[in-house]
């Protein structure tokens, strides 16, 4: 078989302070490996045993393989090199959330772009995209998610199913980073593990996805190490199953998830005292889960309902909120609004 020249050989000889390298025969290289060589002014030479004696230049890569200035503007297929910095095009959602900064988002009801592109305008770090609880599939997401391009804002999506189909297709066409409900036991972040990390790690399949800008920048993913640092997986806990396996579930997840959301309504419905948001039995397991998550190094989210409590949650030491939902936030508007107007108008309440 031909031999492939990475990157990484390149700079391997590079540091021994070899300019030619010596080759049998002309090897493979990804357009990553060519532009290294050409930017460290190396060059191929073949052998004895080779076909040539003279110095054989970097292949200069076509044009369209050059670091596109507009992510997405080249070509397509597997072979292209548009910089990939992750968010297509926005720092990398996983980067952030991993940093210290404070997260305020909220979910997306609404199965159309034009409202997601609006609340991307709005001063959220994220919106959450909710699959979960409304009819919003893949085609639909796929738009929503190009909406928020323009914006200042992440696109997160709530997955409905833990599927291989959801898992791979939300992060395929471009989700910064997927919120995974109604985790139960340490058996569903193996298979979370599995759909959403590419080989060695899971059995996630790699394609020309719009993630990968229809392919321009998959090359990037054998030369950067960790191919599955980009992935970004919120793990949901909202299920009595899921507060007796914690323990399990920190530990599987070690190493391939950063933060934690629990849903306060779930976990509520689940310990018989749904939407008692104040029972002590609630927040008690709620700080529990706090206290194993951080103990564990990770972040945590929570659900809030509006500003102030996602204020008090902050205040508590949670590291993300999401706030409601885009249609309840509108709903809030009118409805503090609509009686004063009405009895303006001299109309009874
Ligand atoms: C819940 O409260 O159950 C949620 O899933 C909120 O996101
Ligand atoms: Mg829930």
């Amino acid at each position: 078989m031909q031999k492939i020249l990475t990157k990484s050989e390149i700079l391997d000889y590079s540091k021994k302070g070899i300019r030619q390298i010596p080759m049998e025969e002309i090897p493979l290289m990804t357009d990553l490996a060519r532009e290294e060589l050409n930017r460290l002014g190396m060059e191929i030479v073949l052998t004895d045993r080779g076909t040539a004696s003279a110095p054989i230049p970097a292949v200069p890569a076509p044009a369209q393989a050059a670091p596109a200035a507009v992510p997405g503007s080249t070509g397509g297929g597997y072979g292209g090199a548009a910089v990939y910095e992750g968010g297509l095009g926005k720092p990398l959602f996983k980067e952030v959330i991993r940093s210290v900064r404070k997260l305020v988002g909220t979910f997306i009801g609404t199965p159309h772009p034009v409202m997601t592109e609006y609340v991307g305008h709005l001063g959220f770090d994220f919106v959450c995209i909710d699959s979960e609880h409304n009819a919003i599939h893949l085609e639909t997401l796929q738009k929503m998610l190009q909406s928020l391009s323009h914006t200042p804002t992440y696109g997160m999506v709530r997955i409905p199913t833990l599927s291989y189909e959801m898992v791979t297709g939300a992060l395929d066409i471009g989700a910064d980073a997927l919120l995974i409900p109604q985790i139960r036991t340490v058996e569903d972040i193996v298979r979370l593990k599995s759909y959403s990390q590419y080989p060695p790690v899971g059995r996630r399949g790699v394609g020309p996805s719009r993630l990968w800008e229809y392919g321009d920048s998959i090359g990037k993913l054998g030369e950067a190490g960790d191919i599955n640092r980009t992935t970004n997986i919120v793990i949901q806990l909202e299920t009595v199953s899921a507060v007796e396996n914690i323990d399990g579930i920190l530990e599987e997840s070690a190493g391939f998830v950063d933060m934690f959301f629990i849903g306060p309504g779930d976990l509520s419905m689940d310990m018989g005292i749904f939407g008692q948001f104040s029972n002590p039995k609630l927040v008690d397991t709620i700080m529990y889960l706090r206290e194993k998550t951080n103990a564990a190094g990770k972040r945590l989210g929570i659900f809030a309902g509006n500003f102030q409590a996602a204020k008090s949650w902050f205040d508590k030491g949670f590291d993300m909120v999401i706030i409601n939902s885009e249609l309840a936030l509108l709903g809030t508007a009118v409805s503090q609004e609509m009686p004063g107007l009405r009895a303006a108008i001299g109309e009874k309440q």
